[in-house]
């Protein structure tokens, strides 16, 4: 085994890393496959600068020229949000694009798989993928629940999108043993929406004591993540009930399609930003901003205790 070979770490990353100091990893399939062009290059950069602003680095992943990308440039940013012929990498998809040479924007997944392989605890994104409505015909449950299972990074996230079964999604991350932790919350978020209607375990209320519970998790031992459901800022909410409605209609969109597998994720998000003429997206890119400073928040006070 030597992965160290596939790897390629920005060097400002890897002089962090190597310090101590905090990094915070972001995915690249938000770019390439959750947010149209070229309004996802501004994001790119604005979540980077968000990052920086709370005294952390920031780390977005790919897969580009047979390498494990920690940290991209100007360039490979740019590349990303153009996703011309740009793939979204699972877990399951990882050797074949590093051994073909197949750019390839990562998943929350394959993020976190980089993001332990490089030493970096700490992943901000929008929301994690689930365990889709319907489950229990088509068995459609994002390899982004194993990943938090079995990896050793924490994701902060607004929850999950309601194109899911939240309570089933919940079920299966109390089953691998992923805790779920609300900051300043006691409900598991619903994206849009601050309350999903589902009860969460724990409510914590400061970066440090989050910081703190990772500490523990892996200094017993422990294999897997953590989850850390962030609410949508008060102020970019939107009306649950509405949302349910939008949702509802892009299933159905595709279903008729047939839409299904890895494409279904990619085709209700840009179905809810078209039904919603751009407000939910708007909403999607502020709680984006959220994790990405509560995130570096944590990776910060995490840094003092290792
Ligand atoms: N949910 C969102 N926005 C996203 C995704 C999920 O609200 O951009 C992306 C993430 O990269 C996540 C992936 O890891 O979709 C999950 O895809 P799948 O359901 O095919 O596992
Ligand atoms: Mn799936």
């Amino acid at each position: 085994m030597s992965y160290e070979k596939y790897l390629s770490v920005a060097p400002e990353i890897a002089e962090a890393l190597k310090a101590g100091k905090p990094v915070v990893a972001l995915e690249s399939t938000i770019l390439s496959h959750g947010m149209p062009f070229p309004e996802n290059v501004e994001f790119a950069h604005k979540v980077e600068e968000i990052v920086r602003g709370e005294g952390a680095i920031p780390a977005t992943t790919a897969i580009i020229g047979g390498k494990l990308k920690v940290g991209l440039s100007s360039e490979e940013l740019d590349l990303m949000c153009k996703a011309d012929g740009v793939g979204k990498v699972s877990r399951r998809d990882v050797a074949v694009y590093l051994a073909t040479g197949a750019t390839g924007a990562t998943t929350v997944a394959t993020t976190m798989l980089i993001a332990e392989l490089a030493g970096i605890r700490v992943f901000a994104t929008g929301g994690i993928g689930g365990v889709h409505r319907g489950a229990q015909e088509t068995m459609d449950i994002s390899a982004d629940l194993q990943e938090l299972a079995n990896t050793k990074v924490a994701v902060v996230c607004a929850g999950a999108k309601q194109i899911l079964d939240l309570g089933l999604t919940l079920e299966y991350l109390e089953t691998y043993g992923v805790p779920v932790l609300g900051y300043n919350t006691d409900e598991f978020p619903a994206f849009y929406c601050r309350s999903s209607g589902y009860k969460l375990d724990r409510n914590v209320q400061t970066p440090e004591e989050l910081a703190r519970i990772l500490y523990t998790k892996w200094d017993l031992g422990l294999k897997g993540g953590v989850v850390i459901g962030n609410p949508i800022p008060e102020e970019y909410a939107l009306n649950y009930d509405e949302m349910e409605a939008v949702i509802n209609k892009a299933l159905q969109k595709a279903d008729e399609k047939g839409i299904r597998g890895k494409y279904i994720t990619p085709f209700l998000l840009a179905e809810i930003k078209d039904m919603t003429k751009g407000v939910s997206f708007a909403s999607n890119l502020q709680l984006a901003y959220n994790n990405a400073r509560l995130a570096s928040k944590i990776a910060v006070a995490y840094s003092k205790l290792v």
